[in-house]
């Protein structure tokens, strides 16, 4: 019999490369949306599995919903992806965020302990729990030092989860994940914002765009890879905590410069902090200016990982190089454009 999947954030980025890992195994997915006027599906759509996946509507926010979602599809496997996942929108909304990002896997939690304790569990934690690490680069045993109201909601995700495991026996893990991109990766996020951003300047169809910090350093990995560590935790006898990253760490000044080279930009960088802005070189034109409206009240300067274990234990390693993912996230919004397409 086909082993039955739930995917909270079906509509998100890794729901979508999820989906595809999981429809290569053979799983039969059930995809836990949010109803919305505007289209959620865009992203399985362009990886033409649309069809493949059973959507059910689903709500963080609301037990109810949770409970009778997981009772009716009754799954082996759940992958709580769903999250409000941006970190300076939750300084926005800090309350809306814990409700969602905190006590919203409580009640999923919950929800599988009361209809069927044997289904397997991965909860989406994050790298930003590290906020101010400790220590260089970070593990499983690295003290967490939340910097955000959706790391500090995140960290009582990531302590719940591990609390059902040892109270009830719940096959419940957590993958702490540092940053993972794509072609699929939300617009707002800096990656994609920058990506796309350049592919409408090259286009035509925009001037120029503002950034806020350029230096803060991240380890950027590709999405597509880490799907497939959420699943290896899955199949472990023991449920567990993971970090899953590249090891590497990069400013955002050097995604900018490989992603811009990629698509033929020649760019020049001048000024300092909020007057530092980078010129078109081939046509003599600023196109990116900074603006202190996009630093956040408290920032998350550098991050790293080491994922000794999850190499050792899952046999899990990416495959796919800072370089690579910066040419291959300005390629695609490049072609999406050129092929008329609204970037979303
Ligand atoms: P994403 O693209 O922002 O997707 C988030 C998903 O959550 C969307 O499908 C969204 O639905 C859904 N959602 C938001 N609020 C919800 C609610 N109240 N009820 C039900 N669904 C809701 O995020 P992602 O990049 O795929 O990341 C997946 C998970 O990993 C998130 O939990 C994120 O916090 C975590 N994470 C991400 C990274 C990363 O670098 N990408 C790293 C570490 C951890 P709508 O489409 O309706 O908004
Ligand atoms: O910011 C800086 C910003 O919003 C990265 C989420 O998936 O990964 C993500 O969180 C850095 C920050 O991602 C802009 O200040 C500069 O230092 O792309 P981001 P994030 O905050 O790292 C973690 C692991 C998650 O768990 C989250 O869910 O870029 N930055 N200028 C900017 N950031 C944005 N968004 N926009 C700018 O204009």
């Amino acid at each position: 019999m086909k082993k039955r999947a739930l995917i909270t954030g079906i509509s998100g980025q890794d729901g979508a490369f999820l989906s595809q890992f999981l429809l290569e195994k053979n799983y039969e997915i059930y995809g836990a949306y949010r109803r919305s006027s505007s289209p959620i599906t865009w992203r399985l759509n362009e990886l033409g599995i649309d069809g493949d996946v059973k959507m059910v509507p689903f709500e963080l926010l609301d037990y109810s919903n949770i409970l009778s979602v997981i009772g009716e599809v009754q799954p082996d496997e759940i992958y709580n992806l769903a999250a409000q996942s941006f970190v300076k929108g939750s300084f926005e909304k800090p309350i809306y965020t814990a409700d969602v990002d905190a006590v919203g896997v409580l009640k999923v939690l919950e929800a599988i302990r009361v209809v069927n304790p044997e289904i397997k569990f991965y909860q989406a934690s994050t790298s930003e729990l590290f906020g101010v690490p400790k220590e260089f680069p970070q593990t499983e045993t690295t003290p967490f030092y939340p910097r955000s109201p959706y790391s500090a909601a995140k960290l009582f995700a990531h302590t719940i989860t591990i609390n059902y495991r040892e109270a009830y026996g719940l096959h419940a893990s957590a993958g702490i994940l540092f940053n993972h991109e794509s072609e699929f990766r939300g617009i707002g996020f800096v990656t994609r914002k920058i990506t796309s951003s350049l592919a409408s300047i090259k286009q035509g169809n925009l001037d120029s765009f503002e950034l806020g910090n350029i230096y803060s350093k991240r380890d950027w990995g590709y999405a597509k890879d880490y799907v497939s560590a959420m699943w290896e935790m899955l199949q472990q006898e023991k449920a567990d905590e993971y970090v899953i990253a590249t090891g590497e760490s990069h400013t955002i000044k050097e995604f900018i410069t490989l992603a811009a080279a990629s698509i033929g930009f020649d760019l020049e960088w001048s000024g300092e902090g909020v007057n530092e802005y980078a010129i078109d070189k081939k046509r003599g034109k600023k196109i990116i200016t900074i603006n202190e409206k996009y630093f956040r009240p408290s920032e998350v300067d550098m991050l790293q990982g080491d994922i000794s274990k999850a190499k050792e234990i899952l046999g899990w390693e990416p495959t796919v190089t800072f370089e690579q993912l910066a040419e291959k996230m300005a390629v695609s919004d490049y072609e999406r454009v050129k092929n008329g397409k609204r970037l979303v």
